[in-house]
């Protein structure tokens, strides 16, 4: 098995913790999905990163669905719970905060057009959606140390995936002086293992 990722990417970011916190063997394969000369296109039709390769040649993409694809194999620790309703709870957590990367995405994409291309009303809009995000993020962990009952998980997973890559390309969204609750979720998940060894690492941004 073989895992497409880009360094700085939040949603790989959520793949390479599954597999390491289950602890299973899966090369791992750093692309630049932004430079002409990518491979990814092989793997994923829309030139996304992460992509999984099967030990088949098949190619599973989208972090969404590669992670639901190693809870099923089986290996423990279980990452989603199996009850329905908190597995919708952890389902939803996880479009908040991949929501929060997309905008997050926006606005460094358009930060890298020339200053006269950039919609500072476009960035707006994203910034918006980033601060609602965080806030509803802080809302749903309320005091609790963990999402649900469930305790770590794909909630608390992609969260703190979103909340390091706001620090990494966002930092002028100071979301600790608006998230007191999520400071702590991101200091008890940032310590573990699986997420040392994945601190986003900068790549190339090509000038679009
Ligand atoms: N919904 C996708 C988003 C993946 C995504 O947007 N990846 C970015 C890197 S952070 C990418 O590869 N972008 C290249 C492009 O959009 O052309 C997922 O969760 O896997």
């Amino acid at each position: 098995m073989k895992l497409i990722i880009a360094r700085p990417s939040p949603y790989a970011r959520k793949a390479r913790v599954a597999l390491q916190e289950k602890k299973i063997d899966c090369e791992i394969v750093v692309e630049n999905p932004w430079l002409p000369q990518t491979r990814i296109n092989d793997a994923n039709p829309l030139g996304k990163v992460p992509a999984l390769v099967l030990d088949d040649g098949s190619v599973i993409h989208d972090s969404k669905v590669i992670f639901e694809y190693l809870e099923t194999l089986e290996t423990p620790p279980p990452l989603i719970p199996a009850d329905a309703s908190a597995r919708i709870t952890h389902k939803q957590i996880e479009a908040i905060a991949d929501g929060i990367c997309d905008a997050v995405v926006l606005i460094a994409l358009e930060g890298a057009r020339a200053e006269d291309k950039r919609s500072e009303d476009w960035i707006e809009r994203q910034h918006k959606k980033i601060v609602a995000g965080v806030g509803e993020l802080e809302r749903l962990l309320g005091q609790r140390e963990w999402f649900t009952d469930f305790g770590f998980g794909l909630a608390e997973i992609a969260s703190v995936c979103a909340l390091e890559y706001i620090d990494f390309r966002y930092p002028r969204f100071q979301w600790r002086d608006s998230a007191p609750g999520l400071i702590g979720l991101q200091e008890r998940v940032s310590a573990r293992p699986s997420f040392v060894a994945t601190v986003p690492a900068p790549q190339v941004l090509p000038a679009l």
